[in-house]
Parts: structure tokens; sequence; C-alpha cells
């Protein structure tokens, strides 16, 4: 069974897939070894690895370590085409559809392609949309592209079904890292009312009730990355994914 249909039972038996971000940038091994045995121990289902900026060379060592401490499945969550790795599952093949910068359009997609067809890496291809999260966010800046206000529901809505009809599998709605305000729920719930495909929320979703709310209105994944670097308590976040989940 491949890597997105391991996500897609999870997401059929349990509601939704409870999601955990681990950015490998500047962490020692062994901070980033408590994450992941926080995240082993709370009940999350995948873990998805990347950063906007990667500031070291010591991407592969940190996905390999990740690797080694856990039984979930580990999916490259890319920042550019630099961060790849045979040490992971699968790698989410992003498409920055809400943009117009060409290079995360096809240029990062061309660059990095004949590394993943070498490393015989799954891909997983997804319609990544940034909305107006309340503060600028890294992808912003990071991309040189111009997230969707929330308000516009409509645009929204044509931009995630033309991620659909390209052929993407899944649709992420990103309000970034550390985000002030999570995807709406209305948006989320108007949006699942038209696509056939998957939607990813994340950024800015850290509370139980949040992730519940989503899931009812038709999040399939919840990603969260921020919490897990407060030093949560295994309780906390044990609620939080049972919120995730039905
Ligand atoms: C960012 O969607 C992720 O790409 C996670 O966001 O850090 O706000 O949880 P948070």
């Amino acid at each position: 069974m491949s890597v997105f249909q391991t996500l897609e039972s999870v997401r059929k038996d349990k509601g939704c897939v409870a999601v955990a971000l681990i950015d490998p940038d500047k962490k020692n091994d062994s901070a980033l070894s408590n994450i992941v045995s926080l995240v082993n121990d709370s009940g999350f289902d995948v873990i998805f690895v990347g950063g906007s900026l990667i500031s070291d060379n010591a991407f592969e060592s940190r996905i390999q370590l990740i690797k080694e401490n856990t039984d979930l499945p580990v999916v490259i969550f890319p920042g550019s085409s630099n961060q790849l790795s045979a040490n992971a599952d699968a790698i989410l093949f992003l498409s920055l559809i809400s943009g117009r910068n060409p290079q995360y359009l096809i240029g990062e997609h061309v660059k990095s392609a004949p590394v993943i067809y070498n490393l015989n890496l799954e891909t997983i291809a997804t319609a990544y949309i940034l909305l107006e999260g309340g503060n600028r966010s890294s992808v912003e800046i990071m991309s040189n592209t111009t997230p969707l206000p929330m308000n516009k529901r409509d645009i929204i809505l044509a931009h995630a079904l033309a991620g659909q009809f390209l052929g993407n599998k899944m649709v992420f709605l990103e309000a970034g890292s550390g985000a002030e305000n999570h995807a709406a729920v209305d948006i989320v719930s108007y949006l699942h009312s038209h696509l056939d495909i998957p939607i990813i929320v994340g950024g800015g979703v850290h509370s139980p009730a949040s992730a519940a709310d989503l899931r009812k209105n038709g999040a399939g994944y919840i990603v969260t990355g921020t919490q897990l670097e407060q030093n949560p308590t295994l309780n906390d976040l044990k609620m939080f994914t049972d919120f995730i989940h039905h």
C-alpha cells in the first residue's frame, strides 16, 4: 500500500488524520528525539518534516533520526527542492497555486523531479493554497507570493477546484506557521461541499476545540507544528489528537 493509501485509510477509519509537523531546522539530536517521542505517544498518525528555511546541512541526518525513532510514516513537506531524502517514506509534491511565482508552480518541481525519481520516493501531488492568517508568514516571505484573503471565498474555491482539476490528490489550506487565524471553518466547509479530494488544514491550529470544529466541517487532515515546540504536556497533545479523531 502506498503512503497516500495508508493515510486515506486512516482518514476513512478515524474521520480525520492527525499530522505532526516537525521543522528540522536548528534542532539538536536530543530536542528532536524528545519531540518525536512526544509525537509517538500522543496519538498522531503521520509526521510531516520540513520548513521554509534550513540553515544548515543536516536535513538528511535529522530525517534519518526521526525515521529511526518512530513507526509512523514520515512525509517530507518541503520548503524547497533541496529538502529531499531517501530516508522519508513520501514527499508532498506541492504546487503553491495561490501564488503566481513560476518557481513554486513548476521551477522547484523540475529541479527536484530527477532526484525524487532516483530516490524512488513516493510523491503526493498537493495543491498548496496560502491564506491570510493574520500575520505575515514565512511562506509568504520565502515564496514571494501573496496569500489569498479569507473573505474571498469564491476565489479560494476557484483555486481549490483548479488544483483538483490539475490532478492533485489533496488541497492544503495553509494559514502559515504560528498564524493568528487558521483557515476559517466556513471556508473549509464550503470547499468540502465542492471538492472530491481531501482537505489538509494547517497553520494556527492549536486548540482541541478548533481541531474538532475543522474536522466536523470537512477537514480531512489537521497539521500542527508550533505547539510541539512549546513544551506541551502529553495529556494536552493526546486531547488534541482525540479531538481530531472522531
Ligand atoms: C505550517 O501548517 C503548518 O506550515 C503548521 O502550522 O506551526 O501554526 O501549527 P503551526
